[in-house]
């Protein structure tokens, strides 16, 4: 990773072709049974150790804040490498994010949506058990009257799940997440 970086490695092509991918080929063999949880966390580790790396240069220093995110992983969830990265995305890209954790009950996004109104609420999920809480969230903040924007992601998540249970946007990467966040808020959403 080190040399990597000090190679001058283009930084996309060391998180999409190097740490991505590894995860994918973790994922794959945790489904044939060849990796067990301990394996999957540490690739984990290694994962968040190299993220931490390319931090300095995937969140160039931005003086402008063109808006706020809430970003968390939905009750249950556990996993944040990827809601991690679409945070440092989003901050390289001049967006302020206030990053609740893992675990998050609907209550949590509650307070935060309360707190920052303007914000874009984004919630992850990993599992496909767990992708169903963000129904939950989104039911909790619209009948509170909270009409925060709300965007999902996370691998067992689809643009038609997105559109089915209310969610503002759907982005599939961190790239995109950007994009989206940039097109929200130039429409005004
Ligand atoms: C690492 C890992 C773990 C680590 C997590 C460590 C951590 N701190 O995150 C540990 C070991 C803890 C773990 C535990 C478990 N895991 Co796991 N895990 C993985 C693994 C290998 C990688 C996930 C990852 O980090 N990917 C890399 C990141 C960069 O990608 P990403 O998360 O998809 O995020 C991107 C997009 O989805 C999107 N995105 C993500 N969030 C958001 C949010 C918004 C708002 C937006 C717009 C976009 C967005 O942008 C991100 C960046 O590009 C995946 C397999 C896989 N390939 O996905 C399994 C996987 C997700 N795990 C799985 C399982 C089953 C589990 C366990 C139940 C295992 C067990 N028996 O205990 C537990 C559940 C724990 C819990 N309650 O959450 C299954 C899920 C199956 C399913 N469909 O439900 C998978 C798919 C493995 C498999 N092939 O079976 N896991």
């Amino acid at each position: 990773m080190q040399t990597a970086i000090e190679q001058s490695l283009p930084l996309d092509k060391i998180l999409n072709e190097g740490l991505i991918a590894g995860m994918e080929i973790t994922g794959e063999k945790f489904s044939k049974g060849l990796y067990f949880v301990p394996e999957m966390l540490f690739s984990a580790k290694a994962m968040k150790a190299g993220l931490e790396l390319l931090r300095p240069g995937l969140a160039l220093q931005q003086e402008l804040i063109l808006g706020k995110v809430i970003l968390g992983s939905v009750q249950g969830d556990m996993h944040d490498i990827g809601k991690n990265l679409v945070g440092m995305l989003l901050e390289g890209a001049g967006f302020e994010v206030i990053d609740l954790g893992v675990n998050q009950p609907a209550s949590n996004f509650m307070k935060a949506a309360i707190d920052f109104p303007q914000a874009i609420v984004g919630l992850s999920a990993l599992l496909t058990t767990t992708m169903q809480k963000m129904t939950v969230v989104i039911a909790a903040l619209r009948s509170a009257g909270l009409e925060n924007p709300i965007i999902i992601g996370g691998a067992p998540v689809t643009p038609a799940f997105a559109a089915q249970i209310g969610a503002d946007g759907y982005a599939k990467n961190a790239t995109e997440a950007v994009q989206l966040v940039k097109s929200m808020i130039q429409k005004g959403i």
